[in-house]
């Protein structure tokens, strides 16, 4: 299987623009996805007309139209009390976490010191109860491991420091609240490379019986901006710290207009992915440079065929710290 088609784009693309909303707005994107009672509950990323970011849910029952978009954003930032989200909250990773029977969502909190990882859980996507940030500016792209590893949670995300390249890591904790034991996972490649100096988790990691299913942005500088694409790779199932396969290739990249074009040219941006069973197919759900949302499918077990074909990374050891 080719990696370039893979996955298929939704003829109803973008599924979700700003004339969507009930509201003004600036563009809505990046969102994260859960599978609610049999429909499909995206949690979008809404730049208001300030610039600041909130997040609002639409829901649809096949999950690609017949959108219902909330009337008022959802799940707005809230300086007064959290005074890290002061510039807005941004590109949600919804996780469902069994044990507690609630969804986990790790956002992005937009500080005057730069943008960090924060939790939060719902049990409706009407009411969130905020667990505070989890990682210090800068920090973003976060997205929780269903279930603990040796009784502690597990968080990926991707710190950058003013040194090196931006990298994938994992921390642990045993309450979702108090996070270390950092490990470096995936390490941005270098030069010409797609997905050279900085990479960051899309949607949550995936558990299939041969691992822990990635889906990851990196980005390309050019003389006329950034690219934003996208490749995948597979974690141990027991000990995600170890990155079995990693595509040498993109998956998808910004080929078609809503993608070329918009507030940030050139960027696909996927937070959300759904699996549903009863087709076996892969709904990823991406930001589409930076204005809208756009829908691709593969079949998961094509996508899992393909990252088992896929090199192996090199291992890093935890020694291969910066
Ligand atoms: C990243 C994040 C995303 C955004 C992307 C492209 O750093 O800020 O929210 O979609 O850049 O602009």
């Amino acid at each position: 299987m080719n990696g370039a088609h893979l996955f298929t784009r939704s003829d109803a693309n973008p599924i979700l623009t700003v004339r969507d909303l009930l509201y003004p707005a600036n563009t809505i994107f990046n969102p994260g996805a859960a599978l609610v009672d049999g429909e499909t509950v995206l949690l979008c990323r809404v730049e208001d007309r300030r610039g600041i970011s909130h997040l609002t849910v639409a829901r649809s029952a096949n999950g690609v139209d017949g959108w219902r978009v909330d009337p008022e954003p959802t799940f707005r930032s809230a300086p007064e009390r959290h005074p890290e989200e002061v510039w807005g909250i941004e590109d949600p990773r919804i996780t469902w976490l069994p044990e507690r029977g609630q969804w986990g969502i790790a956002y992005t909190a937009y500080s005057r010191l730069g943008p960090l990882v924060s939790l939060a859980v719902t049990n409706d996507f009407r009411h969130f109860e905020r667990l505070g940030p989890a990682m210090p500016p800068e920090d973003k792209d976060a997205a929780l491991f269903p279930r603990r590893f040796g009784g502690r949670w597990a968080l990926l995300h991707r710190p950058t420091h003013a040194r090196g390249p931006a990298n994938m890591w994992v921390s642990y904790s045993p309450d979702l609240r108090h996070w270390g034991d950092l490990s470096l996972v995936l390490e941005a490649r270098e030069g010409a490379w797609w997905d050279a100096d900085k990479i960051g988790s899309g949607p949550p990691p995936l558990e299939t019986p041969e691992g822990w299913l990635i889906m990851y942005h990196g980005v390309h500088v050019t003389a006329s901006g950034s690219l934003y694409r996208v490749g995948l790779a597979l974690l141990d199932l027991d000990d995600p710290r170890i990155a079995l396969r990693r595509s040498d290739e993109w998956v998808m990249g910004p080929t078609e207009a809503s993608e070329r074009a918009g507030d940030v040219a050139g960027v696909v941006f996927p937070c959300g992915w759904v699996v549903d069973e009863t087709t076996g197919l892969l709904r990823i759900y991406y930001g589409a440079a930076d204005t809208s949302v756009g829908l691709a499918t593969a079949r998961l077990a094509d996508v899992l065929d393909y990252v088992l074909h896929c090199p192996r990374p090199r291992r890093l050891r935890r020694t291969d710290r910066p």
